[in-house]
């Protein structure tokens, strides 16, 4: 199998997020990307392509203009903003307020303002890098649906920043830009008619999910922790089901906490089944592994072998696929985990 990747994912260097209303290290590290390429390599048989550094052509299809020019802009603004009399290293960039109901929908044009307008949480910092990672990662997920669009069955896009909580013009969930959408639209725009995504990661694909809703050409399917307990707490919900042209196009399948091989296994077959049914030339997988039994940010409790047969149940809809990495903070397991799932 073919890996997309680029040393520029390891760009976007988050220090702390908040938890509990303290600081802590950032789980969404450069290390996640380093252990999953150093075990795929020394597994042998997968085969690394550098990405060419053209911004992929479906970009600007998934992403509004403005947010685009804000996130390539906001770094350099943020350390204009801060730097003056801070001394040291400019910190991460976070949102200050949220347009809430309550409030105006206008677009502040100062970047505080502006952190705040494109922001969806406070978990996301910015950084001086997260602009090169992430247009690493899209032309990645681009290059790897090229790839199987000419006729190799799968590719796999080694990303970082994930990319599934980004939605049209909000960044937030670690995520800025959206790969699996920018992965589907590539395929579109090489020639398939209909695409499927099967998100599995543990958290919603709010961002995935926005993006396709009104259109019919994509089906979007996703298991998840349901949003009543988990982040994103917005969307997900079972009866999201898509609108206009994509009514029908939209499919959630919400597990309760603590959920295990067995209840994720049925959710899964129905996935499969609605994706078959559906007659799509091509899928995307958004592939997170915090469904992992030790993962820090997980109630589910799939293990290693797990992660194998869902790549099995994946493969056995025999669709041309393309796969990304979405989320997974058990670390130190996480090379051994996508090994067994791409394996599978
Ligand atoms: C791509 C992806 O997986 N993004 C996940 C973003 C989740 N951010 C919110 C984290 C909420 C932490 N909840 C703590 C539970 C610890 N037991
Ligand atoms: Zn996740």
């Amino acid at each position: 199998m073919r890996v997309l990747y680029s040393d520029d994912v390891l760009a976007h260097v988050p220090r702390s997020e908040m938890k509990h209303g303290g600081m802590i290290p950032a789980r969404e590290s450069p290390a996640r990307a380093e252990l999953v390429r150093d075990a795929l390599a020394a597994q042998g048989s997968f085969v690394f392509e550098e990405p060419s550094r053209a911004v992929p052509s479906a970009l600007a299809r998934v992403h509004d203009s403005d947010y685009l020019a804000f996130l390539e802009g906001a770094w350099p603004r943020w350390e204009a903003h801060i730097g003056a009399g801070n001394g040291g290293e400019t910190p991460d960039a976070f949102p200050l307020i949220f347009p809430v109901r309550t409030l105006e929908d206008v677009r502040p044009s100062v970047i505080d303002g502006e952190l705040s307008y494109y922001a969806m949480d406070t978990g996301t910092p910015l950084t001086a890098g997260a602009w090169m990672a992430s247009l690493a990662s899209v032309t990645s997920a681009a290059q790897a649906a090229t790839c199987v669009s000419g006729g190799e069955r799968a590719a796999f896009a080694l990303t970082r920043p994930p990319g599934h909580h980004a939605a049209a013009g909000k960044f937030g969930g670690y995520c800025f830009l959206n790969t699996a959408a920018v992965a589907g639209q590539t395929l579109l725009d090489s020639g398939a008619r209909k695409v499927a995504v099967l998100d599995i990661d543990y958290h919603h694909g709010n961002g995935t999910q926005s993006i396709f809703y009104e259109r019919g050409d994509v089906l979007v399917v996703n298991i998840h922790a349901d949003p009543d307990y988990e982040f994103p707490f917005f969307l997900g919900r079972a009866g999201e089901t898509g609108r206009g042209a994509g009514e029908g196009a939209t499919l959630n399948l919400p597990l309760a906490r603590g959920t295990d091989w067995s209840g994720y296994s049925a959710a899964l077959g129905q996935a499969c089944r609605a994706i078959a049914k559906f007659g799509a030339q091509a899928l995307v997988v958004s592939w997170g592994f915090d469904t992992f039994e030790g993962d820090p940010l997980s109630t589910f409790q799939i293990s290693r072998d797990d992660f194998a047969r869902m790549g099995e149940r994946i493969a056995g809809l025999d669709l041309p696929t393309v796969i990304v990495l979405e989320g997974g903070y058990a670390t130190a397991s996480l090379g051994e985990n996508v090994l067994a799932g791409l394996a599978g």
